[in-house]
C-alpha cells in the first residue's frame, strides 16, 4: 500500500489533503500523537484511533500518547490520584494491544502543562478566543455538560498541546474536529504553525445502529469482556443484510469488521460446516461486505466470526487487566 494511502486509510476526514500528501512524501520520524482522557478500561472507541497508530508507526511515524491527565480533570473524571492511575492501566493496556514499546512515546499533560511559558500561552490564548468560540469547539467532547469555565480552558490547552508536544500531524475520533478546528484558527494568533489533522469514524451503537458507540451511553465492547458477554453483545447487535440501511442508521457489525478487525489480520475465515457452504475466506473488508448484502453471508455467521476475531484482539489487554487487578 502506497503511505499516503496507509496513513489515511479508514480515516473518516483529512484536514487537508495536500498538507498530509506532504508528509506522506517525507514521513520517517515525523511526530503523531494521540490523546486521551485517562480511563482504567480501553474500549472500542479507544482502539479504533489506537489502530490507526499502528498504521502510522508502519508507516515510519513516531507515535506520542498523551494521557491527559488534566483533560480529564478539567472535565471532571475524578481527583489528580484517581486519574493518574487509571493513567497507569491505560498505558498498559494500550501495549498489550500492539503499539509498540519502543517507538511509542507516553506523555503525561501533566508534565508540562503547569509550566509558567505555557501557562502565559494559555492565558494569551484565552485573551484571543471568545467564549463561544471554545464552547463550540468542545460540544461533541463535553456534550450539553459545558457549563464550568474548566470547559472552556479544555479546547485551549489542547490547541497548545499540539504546539508544545511539537507534533507535525493530530489524530483523532471525529468529535475532536472542532478542537483541532479551532486549533488550526488560533496557533497562528501566537506565531505558531498550523497542523494536519487525520479523524477516525465514530462507530454506530452496537444494539441500534443509530447515534455513537460510546461508553457512557449504549452498549461497546471493552478490555473488560469477557469472552461470553462479547459474543452476546455481537449477537444481540443490529445487523441488516446491507452496508447502507434506511435513513441514518448503519450497520454497526459491518463497521467493526471494517475498522477493527480488517486493519489487523490478514486474513478472515468464516467457518461454516460443509452442508452451508464450507469456509468462506476474505482477504478485504469489500468482499466480505458483498457477500452480506447478497445473501451469501448469513448475518449469524458474520456476527459469530466478529465477535472470534474480537476477542482474539481484547485478549492480551484483558489478560493484563487482570494482572494489574489482582
Ligand atoms: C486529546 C485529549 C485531551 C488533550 C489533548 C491534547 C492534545 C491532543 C489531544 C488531546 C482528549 C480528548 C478526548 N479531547 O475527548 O478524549
Amino acid at each position: 500500500m502506497d503511505t499516503y494511502d496507509l496513513i489515511t486509510r479508514n480515516a473518516e476526514e483529512v484536514v487537508t489533503e495536500e498538507e498530509v500528501r506532504k508528509l506522506a512524501g517525507d514521513p520517517d520520524g515525523k511526530r503523531v500523537y494521540v490523546g486521551y482522557e485517562p480511563s482504567g478500561v480501553l474500549h472500542l472507541g479507544h482502539l479504533l484511533t489506537a489502530n490507526k497508530l499502528i498504521d502510522l508507526q508502519e508507516a515510519g511515524m513516531e507515535v506520542v500518547v498523551l494521557l491527559a491527565d488534566v483533560h480529564a480533570y478539567l472535565n471532571g473524571k475524578g481527583t489528580f490520584e484517581e486519574i493518574r492511575e487509571t493513567a497507569e492501566q491505560m498505558k498498559a493496556q494500550f501495549i498489550a494491544y500492539g503499539l509498540e514499546e519502543e517507538n511509542t512515546e507516553f506523555v503525561y499533560g501533566s508534565e508540562f502543562q503547569l509550566d509558567e511559558e505555557y501557562t502565559l500561552d494559555l492565558h494569551q490564548l484565552e485573551l484571543a478566543t471568545t467564549l463561544n468560540r471554545a464552547q463550540r469547539a468542545m460540544a461533541d467532547i463535553a456534550g450539553s455538560e459545558t457549563a464550568t469555565v474548566s470547559h472552556v480552558v479544555y479546547p485551549l490547552m489542547q490547541t497548545l498541546d499540539i504546539e508544545y508536544l511539537d507534533l507535525d500531524l493530530a489524530v483523532g475520533g471525529l468529535d475532536q474536529r472542532k478542537v483541532h478546528m479551532l486549533a488550526r484558527e488560533e496557533l497562528p494568533e501566537l506565531d505558531y504553525d498550523v497542523r494536519p489533522a487525520l479523524h477516525t469514524p465514530i462507530v454506530a451503537d452496537l444494539t441500534s445502529g443509530e447515534g455513537k458507540m460510546s461508553s457512557s451511553e449504549g452498549v461497546t465492547i471493552s478490555m473488560e469482556d469477557a469472552t461470553e458477554d462479547l459474543e452476546e453483545k455481537v449477537n444481540s447487535a443490529f445487523c441488516p443484510p446491507t452496508r447502507d440501511p434506511e435513513g441514518d442508521l448503519e450497520n454497526p457489525v459491518l463497521e467493526l469488521f471494517e475498522y477493527h478487525v480488517f486493519p489487523r489480520f490478514d486474513e478472515i475465515v468464516v467457518e461454516r460446516p460443509e452442508q452451508y457452504g464450507g469456509d468462506l475466506t476474505y482477504g478485504e473488508y469489500e468482499s466480505l461486505a458483498a457477500d452480506l448484502e447478497s445473501g451469501e453471508l448469513h448475518p449469524a455467521d458474520a456476527k459469530g466470526t466478529l465477535a472470534t476475531y474480537l476477542d482474539e484482539l481484547i485478549a492480551p489487554g484483558r489478560e493484563k487487566l487482570r494482572e494489574i487487578r489482582d
